[in-house]
């Protein structure tokens, strides 16, 4: 009888972009879905058309609930773009793709939020009605919104990584907010379970999609203080991104595209760092190394990713 692949007890997730929700959705088929909590960024929310653009809390939902579109990693799969085309049509921004259900998800929570529910609440309700069967939430209920400063001055989020498609170099980044924002009660709780036996740090970019989480105040804190091993696996494969801006903001930000600099980007909160089987012999000083393959093109893949993560929990636990 093999090991059972997930640390009796809780997990809980950081996780954020199109990489990390490919983990995210390894995790929730590798393990009990009642005991995983996905804590998402949401650094990069901004309202558009009046509505509230939840990007990475959708993707993650998305790819729980099989109804993500698979060629782009965001938005829905089986999408109608009219809205779009009717957008164009009238000359309003369309620079921002929003298909014709993704915006029914933007509407109705921008509706929720409207009548005073959180973040965290209008979250659940959607993942809830999407069949998604973990806890899918942010760290806080307040606006923490990502500014990036580039040789451009500086960028909302989405006009930097969408309307500029990542192309203005990076001089540093800024968490609006996050020093005055609220764990969330939700956030808060799954921290301090005493259940709590493996916290994962997907592979998403560190400064764009999990600093912004950990900048919530009391969150780093509850991770450094948990019994619970924290493991994190590499957004970086031999020193290139496997998708998205990280090798080319790493460079523009003074540093060089190697995992020693993910590992030191979590300061110390590492135990654990998965590396693919390619950097087997990368020197990396700090989290103990553990390789694996860990490029998931498959559903397999994903799957395996995560139990990899799992075990290393476990063995760290030990
Ligand atoms: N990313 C793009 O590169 N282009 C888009 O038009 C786009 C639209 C979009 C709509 C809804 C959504 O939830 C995400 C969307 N994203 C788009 C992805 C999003 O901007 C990024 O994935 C995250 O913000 C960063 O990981």
């Amino acid at each position: 009888m093999p090991e059972p692949h997930f640390p009796s007890g809780r997990v809980l997730a950081l996780c954020g972009g199109i990489g990390g929700a490919k983990l995210a959705l390894g995790l929730y088929r590798a393990m009990p879905p009642e005991a995983l909590t996905l804590v998402v960024n949401t650094g990069d929310d901004f309202r558009h058309f009046g509505l509230a653009v939840s990007p990475d809390i959708d993707t993650v939902t998305y790819a729980l609930a099989g109804r993500a579109n698979t060629q782009t990693g965001w938005g829905r799969g089986e999408e109608s773009w009219r809205f779009m085309d009717a957008v164009r049509e009238l000359g309003g921004e369309d620079w921002f793709g929003l298909g014709d259900t993704d915006l029914a998800t933007k509407a109705v929570r921008t509706q929720w939020l409207a009548q005073g529910r959180r973040l965290s609440e209008a979250t659940a309700m959607i993942a809830r009605a999407l069949g998604v069967g973990c806890a899918v939430q942010p760290a806080t209920d307040d606006p923490i919104p990502t500014i990036v400063e580039t040789d451009e001055g500086d960028l909302a989020f989405q006009h930097y990584f969408v309307r500029r498609r990542w192309q203005p170099a990076v001089r540093g980044l800024r968490y609006q907010g996050a020093a005055d924002a609220a764990l969330s009660p939700e956030t808060a709780r799954a921290l301090a379970d005493p259940e709590l036996a493996a916290i994962v740090i997907c592979p998403s970019n560190p400064w764009l999609s999990i600093l912004p989480i950990l900048a919530v105040p009391g969150l780093r804190e509850a991770l450094a203080a948990s019994p619970a091993p924290v493991v994190a696996v590499a957004p970086l494969v031999g020193a290139q991104a496997i998708k998205g801006p990280l090798a080319k903001m790493m460079v523009e930000l003074g540093m060089e595209p190697s995992l020693q600099n993910i590992a030191d980007a979590y300061d110390g909160l590492l135990d654990v760092l998965i590396v693919d089987e390619a950097d087997r012999h990368e020197a990396v000083s700090g989290p103990k190394i553990v390789a694996a393959p860990i490029v998931m093109h498959s559903l397999d893949d994903r799957i395996a990713v995560a139990r990899a993560a799992l075990a290393a929990a476990r063995a760290e636990r030990r």
